[in-house]
């Protein structure tokens, strides 16, 4: 007998005992049916409730369908955090189209790429964010690429060409809903090869991911979250981030500052509960904490993840905040980590947790792909009901970074304890992880090579006390007089983003050799490190 009630698409779908039972877009509309009344966002003088944001998401969604958007077209959205940013994007998923989560930082050389692959038809940004004004990025992205049809920007005095998002206002025409295994959408990959990989998330497998993180982070209806790191970042998205969060009737606070000053009075006066920070971001809180007096004592849950952490600093944030903390070790692609709210002492010092489901099938192997010893290190592999298997129009990527068996090779040497912990020890991939963000060193060493005076350039990473790594770019070339600031200024004109510009320049005549001939990057980490003592 046919179903009426449901249509094919719709059909629910369990994954590890969560049952799904519509895409994204239509949750929204199920949290409102629940918390109507309750706050939802907040920001700045703003606020808005559930009810408020599923008509939002709907009258905004019904503008997108009128101006052309449909299903299965694909939307590159470069918003800070702010009402905007959640409109724009559950606006998108309710329409069946696809977001692309570009992060603030971004510029015309990563967007380009993107743009490039994924061919999206519009581009939503804020018309400023910390003095950085998006319209001429629009404007050099749409000369590029013709098929950016739309531009649309968030904020006041708006160029006339461009459409408003407050203005972005008509009925919506339900659609059929996409299906729970179509793709949601696009996140970014820190990756190692010289563009950003897009990983292509379905609705179930990260509605999966925000509920069940939901769960590990003991997020309910009291929970208030802080959001200070870009929404677009994986992290602060969905473990269990903006959507966690407002899937179990809890409050998001969107902020885009991380100067103490100004979060920590914001903290009381909002009376946040949680909020997730990468290690030297809690460096500087703890710092701060001297001198700053906030009443802080609403806070429940400090997450930290995104980059290693000491366990003394962890010890340091227990003793400065008084909050159970939970360290986080996740990835776009897919698998999320996380130590237990009731984990003995020593687990949340010490290691990175253990998967969220226990449907994540991983796998620690040596250099051959052999699995390693228990406890011994290797490089972790998983697969699992929200890991993907490939990544968005990447061929020639996704023979390096999948094994035939479908596992995602993570570039990440970890060990794990009796107990299923994972420690995360260091890194295979040549990339850099400073204060969380990850640049491919391919990608600067790419950008080096193209001034006329540097004829090779190898990128590594140094530890460095205050960025946990900072980027250290050493170089060939006949002049060797060239100064950092001109090395600086040429990749910034050259449309490098910020955080990418090398922290630290060497000129080289040679470069080390391992006993097999390879570049030895370990030797040029050493050289690093020396020369900054
Ligand atoms: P991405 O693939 O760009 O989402 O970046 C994910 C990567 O960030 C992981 O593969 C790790 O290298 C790193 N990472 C995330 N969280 C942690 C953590 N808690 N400790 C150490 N490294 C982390
Ligand atoms: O670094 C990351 O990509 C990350 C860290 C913590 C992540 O994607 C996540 C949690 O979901």
């Amino acid at each position: 007998m046919l179903d009426l009630d449901l249509a094919p698409s719709t059909k629910p779908l369990t994954i590890d005992g969560i049952t799904l039972t519509a895409p994204i877009g239509g949750m929204l509309s199920e949290w409102a049916r629940k918390w109507g009344s309750r706050i939802a966002l907040v920001h700045g003088d703003d606020s808005m409730t559930f009810a408020a944001l599923d008509r939002r998401v709907d009258r905004l969604a019904g503008a997108l369908q009128n101006s052309g958007l449909k299903e299965g077209d694909r939307i590159l959205i470069q918003m800070p955090n702010s009402i905007g940013l959640v409109t724009t994007l559950l606006a998108a998923l309710r329409l069946g189209v696809t977001p692309i989560m570009a992060m603030p930082a971004q510029r015309l050389h990563d967007l380009s790429a993107l743009v490039a692959n994924a061919q999206p038809v519009a581009y939503f940004a804020a018309r400023e964010l910390h003095g950085f004004q998006y319209e001429v990025l629009a404007r050099s992205l749409q000369q590029a690429h013709p098929c950016l049809r739309l531009i649309v920007l968030d904020g006041t005095d708006v160029p006339e060409d461009y459409l408003q998002l407050s203005a972005l206002d008509a009925p919506f025409h339900p659609v059929q809903p996409p299906a729970l295994t179509d793709l949601a959408l696009l996140l970014l990959s820190g990756g190692t090869t010289g563009t950003p990989k897009l990983i292509p998330r379905t609705h179930a497998d990260y509605a999966f991911t925000f509920l069940r993180s939901a769960e590990m982070a003991g997020v309910d209806e009291i929970t208030i979250y802080l959001a200070i790191l870009p929404g677009a970042h994986n992290f602060i998205l969905s473990s269990p981030g903006i959507l966690g969060v407002l899937s179990h009737g809890g409050r998001v606070v969107l902020a885009n500052a991380a100067s103490c000053d100004e979060i920590m009075p914001l903290i009381a006066r909002e009376s946040v509960t949680h909020i997730a920070l990468v290690p030297p971001l809690l460096r500087l809180w703890i710092e701060a904490r001297t001198w700053e007096s906030s009443d802080l004592s609403s806070l429940r849950l400090l997450q930290i993840g995104g980059a290693r952490v000491d366990a003394a600093l962890v010890k340091q944030a227990q003793e400065v905040f008084g909050t159970t903390i939970q360290q986080v070790y996740g990835m776009a692609e897919g698998l999320i980590c996380y130590t237990r709210l009731n984990d003995a002492q020593h687990v949340i010092l010490n290691t990175q947790g253990r998967p969220m489901s226990q449907e994540d099938d991983i796998m620690i192997v040596d250099m051959d792909g052999h699995e390693v010893a228990p406890g011994e290190t290797g490089e972790l592999l998983t697969r699992g009901p929200y890991t993907i298997s490939n990544y968005y129009k990447a061929a020639a990527q996704n023979a390096a970074s999948f094994t035939a068996e479908g596992y995602y090779r993570t570039g990440d040497l970890v060990c794990q304890d009796a107990d299923g912990n994972i420690t995360v020890m260091g890194r295979i991939k040549e990339q850099i992880n400073r204060a969380g963000e990850k640049i491919a060193a391919a990608e600067v060493e790419a950008a080096l090579t193209r001034h006329p005076d540097i004829e090779e350039a190898v990128v590594v990473a140094a530890p460095d006390p205050h960025l946990g790594e900072r980027t250290c770019a050493f170089l060939k070339g006949p002049s060797r007089t060239l100064p950092d600031l001109a090395i600086r200024e040429f990749l910034r004109k050259n449309g490098m983003e910020a955080y990418k510009i090398p922290d630290q320049y060497a000129w080289i005549t040679h470069w080390p050799q391992t006993a097999v001939g390879k570049l030895d990057r370990k030797k040029l980490v050493a050289l690093a490190q020396k020369r900054d003592g």
